[in-house]
């Protein structure tokens, strides 16, 4: 990329509508064959794609997205990044995960403005109480950091959030991990696009995946809107839209797929600069750096592939958060909207082989994958490349649903399912 593309005299220019930006990656026709195809252009298929070529030396790969990089649930979330999971398996991978974001604008050559603002689980009755102490604990014997805050510690910290005795979810305490905050998701996905395309994968958009050819049990290419494309090997990276996918290759999933909503307000000054979660009441907060109010629900009850959701459900969550923040009555909420969330009956991912040899699957993530994005690209591309699981993700594979040694998240998740 010349130099002169980002010099302020260019960016001038190019703002009072002169000069032209070049493409930060190319837009390349899909070629007949390719060693690995990676299906889905979020940021965990193009964190997947970044590793294989940069790791693995791998670099004749494709991603194959239905619609533009980045507009599914990548493009979608409430960019909350944490590592404060339960169980150690679960520790080990989101915690690999916070380390890569830590080093990831540096790696990337691209701001993904990570701003590790603390992340607070609120506490709203003595049941609370008593799972945030033992998850604290569980969490820094992890060697992780995660503090209890008392009602008067979190008031300090947020002076804005109700803890009055009188408050409809009275604030006992909280869980602190300090390490936490958000980043920009498009440019997550934007910085990891440009990487990989730099390193010679070929990201091929409006290409939807439409079947799977399989021969003597092994996938041997990949039928597209684009005509078909032969692989060596596949990966399934589609998020809400795993099963559909595990359908065409004649499998199935433990998975369910439900819109889960988000929305924003005006911009307003700075006057929240932490994140605020409360999984009892179904809300969490974040103020982004353009001043906006970022909000979240807990997952609409049924099953759907429309990427809306229910007004109900929405009611609930500003509910929630006025009760939490009786001073947000008066902000204007500006956009709602919704994406499609792959849940797994434990609220863990699934990460591995599938039935058919040469076809991987990464999915399963639910609510909570943005923060796992760049950890998961860096297991999944071991998966492919050296065709076994990289230690961090061998608990997370599919046969633990028949082996019963789930992996259940669903505190940790933070979001109500
Ligand atoms: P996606 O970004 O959805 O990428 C999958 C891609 O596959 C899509 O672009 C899709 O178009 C493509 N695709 C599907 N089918 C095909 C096909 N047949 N052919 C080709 N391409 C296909 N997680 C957090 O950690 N923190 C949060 O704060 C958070 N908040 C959330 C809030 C909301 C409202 C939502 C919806 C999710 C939230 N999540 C959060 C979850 C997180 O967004 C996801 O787990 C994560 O982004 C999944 O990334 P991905 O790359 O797997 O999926
Ligand atoms: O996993 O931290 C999370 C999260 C926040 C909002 C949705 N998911």
């Amino acid at each position: 990329m010349a130099r002169d593309h980002y010099s302020i005299a260019n960016l001038i220019r190019k703002a009072r509508g002169g000069g032209t930006w070049s493409r930060a990656w190319r837009d390349p026709e899909p070629k007949s064959a390719y060693d690995i195809v990676i299906i889905g252009g979020g940021g965990h298929g193009l964190a997947t794609a970044y590793y294989l070529a940069k790791v693995h030396g791998t670099a004749n790969v494709a991603v194959l997205e239905k619609g533009w990089i980045g507009g599914g649930n990548t493009g979608r979330n409430t960019t909350i990044i944490r590592s404060n999971y339960l169980w150690d398996e679960s520790a080990a991978l989101y915690e690999k995960s916070l380390k890569l974001y830590e080093g990831l604008s540096r790696d990337l050559n691209f701001n993904i403005m990570f701003s590790q603002r603390g992340v607070l689980n609120l506490a709203h009755s003595e049941g609370d109480l008593r799972e945030i102490a033992r998850r604290t604990a569980a969490i820094r014997l992890n060697g992780i950091d995660s503090e209890f805050l008392t009602t008067a510690e979190v008031k300090a910290m947020v002076p804005i959030l109700n803890v009055g005795a009188n408050a409809r979810y009275p604030v006992l305490g909280a869980s602190l991990q300090r390490r936490g905050g958000v980043a920009r998701h498009d440019a997550v996905a934007w910085g990891l696009a440009r990487a990989a395309d730099t390193r010679g994968v070929d990201i091929i958009q409006n290409c939807e995946v439409t079947g799977f050819d399989i021969k003597g049990g092994r996938v041997t290419a990949v039928r597209t809107s684009r005509g078909p494309i032969a692989a060596k090997k596949v990966g399934i990276v589609v998020a809400g839209h795993s099963s559909v996918l595990a359908e065409m290759a004649g499998f199935r999933l433990p998975i369910e797929s439900h819109p889960l909503q988000a929305a924003v307000s005006e911009p307003i000054k700075p006057i929240l600069d932490t994140v605020v979660m409360s999984g009892a009441v179904h809300v969490y907060i974040s103020q982004s750096d353009r001043g906006e109010l970022v909000m979240g629900a807990g997952i609409d009850a049924y099953t759907s592939y429309a990427q809306r959701g229910s007004p109900s459900v929405i009611e609930t969550m500003m509910a929630s958060a006025v009760d939490l923040f009786p001073i947000f009555s008066r902000l204007r909420m500006m956009r709602q909207w919704g994406g499609i969330v792959d849940v797994c009956p434990d609220a863990s991912p699934i990460i591995g082989a599938t039935p058919v040899e040469g076809l991987y699957i990464n999915g399963g993530w639910g609510t909570g994958g943005f923060k796992a994005t760049p950890g998961s690209g860096w297991v999944f591309a071991h998966q492919i490349a050296q065709e076994k699981p990289h230690p961090l993700a061998a608990p997370f594979g599919l046969d633990r649903f028949a082996s019963g040694a789930l992996i259940d998240e669903h505190g940790a998740a933070a979001v109500a399912h």
